[in-house]
């Protein structure tokens, strides 16, 4: 693990301390729920983020006719409940508990309150927005180790994401960790993915049976396979929104790509019953399986995906 200074995280402030006015791009909302929401338009995009999970909800730079991420119309916004598309955070592990069945799949924070550090315009006229994880009782019981989680968030015609992990403990510290995003598209048996051609995967729905992917990846099915040892740029080429989306990444060692189709989509209590779940691909960046993350005590490690659309 190559040393990296520790992150100096100021003091977290909550949303109501921030002046909004001075950022006529930033509302700070709360829903009926009680949740909290920060909605974001400048020149180059629109976007919001629940502080719940710190999950960015939606994201659309100007220049594209659709929004980028998929959003469930059956998603519950409430508390301790994870929402439905767009971009939920897998941490401290991906997937099941690699221990303990009784902990909920791909970790707690995707439940767990997030503060707002800061919020502000940077000087290419993105936003930046960086949050805090906080402890509650529910992350402490499962999870007891001293750690900060940091989230930062940089919107505008692209969408860069960066989730850095600090090991606040005297030894070391392994994780597992994800953007879990759920991609809109315009029909998902007319969509390719390049980027993984012959890279290795374990396929989740054939018991984690090994293989390696031949040519680029089209579906006419269920898919779910964690590609592994994998940096590598990908690309969704979509042919009926006119729209290639790439994905940039840093610090990430595997690649997931998932479709529940029909079937499956139809038994999820939070995702539609009509055939709305063909708009949706999860292309997820992620350190699984065989790539956990092993992070020493005072450092810090960075999983950093940047999404970029082009319109064809
Ligand atoms: O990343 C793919 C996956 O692990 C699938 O196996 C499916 O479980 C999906 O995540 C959704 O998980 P969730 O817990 O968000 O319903």
């Amino acid at each position: 693990m190559t040393p990296t200074n520790a992150l100096k995280i100021p003091k977290p402030v909550n949303a109501e301390q921030v002046d909004a006015e001075s950022l006529d791009d930033v509302r700070f909302i709360k829903d009926a729920n009680g949740l909290d929401y920060i909605e974001i338009e400048n020149r180059y995009a629109t976007a919001k983020i629940a502080l719940q999970g710190g999950h960015i909800m939606h994201w659309q730079p100007k220049h594209t006719n659709a929004p980028v991420l998929w959003l469930s119309d059956q998603s519950r916004y409430e508390t301790g409940r994870s929402i439905r598309g767009g971009i939920p955070l897998c941490w401290p592990w991906f997937g099941a508990h690699p221990t303990d069945s009784s902990l909920c799949m791909h970790g707690f924070a995707r439940v767990t309150p997030f503060t707002v550090v800061d919020v502000g315009q940077m000087p290419n006229g993105y936003t930046r927005v960086i949050l805090q994880m906080g402890h509650t009782e529910n992350a402490q019981r499962q999870l007891s180790y001293p750690y900060t989680l940091v989230l930062t968030i940089e919107i505008g015609a692209t969408l860069s994401i960066k989730l850095a992990t600090t090991n606040r403990a005297s030894q070391p510290f392994f994780m597992g960790e994800a953007f879990h995003t759920y991609f809109n598209i315009g029909d998902v048996e007319k969509v390719s993915i390049s980027g993984l051609e012959d890279t290795e995967y374990a396929d989740k729905l054939l018991e984690y049976w090994r293989d390696k992917q031949e040519g680029a990846i089209q579906f006419n099915q269920e898919f779910d396979r964690v590609y592994v040892s994998t940096n590598a740029p990908v690309t969704i080429h979509d042919t009926v929104l006119r729209r290639n989306i790439t994905i940039n990444k840093k610090g990430s060692n595997t690649t997931v790509v998932w479709t529940p189709w029909q079937k499956k989509a139809h038994q999820m209590a939070d995702m539609p019953r009509d055939e709305s779940w063909r708009n949706m691909i999860c292309v997820e960046t992620a350190n699984a399986m065989e790539n956990l993350v092993m992070i020493n005590p005072g450092y810090t490690h960075v999983l950093a995906v940047e999404y970029v659309v082009t319109d064809v």
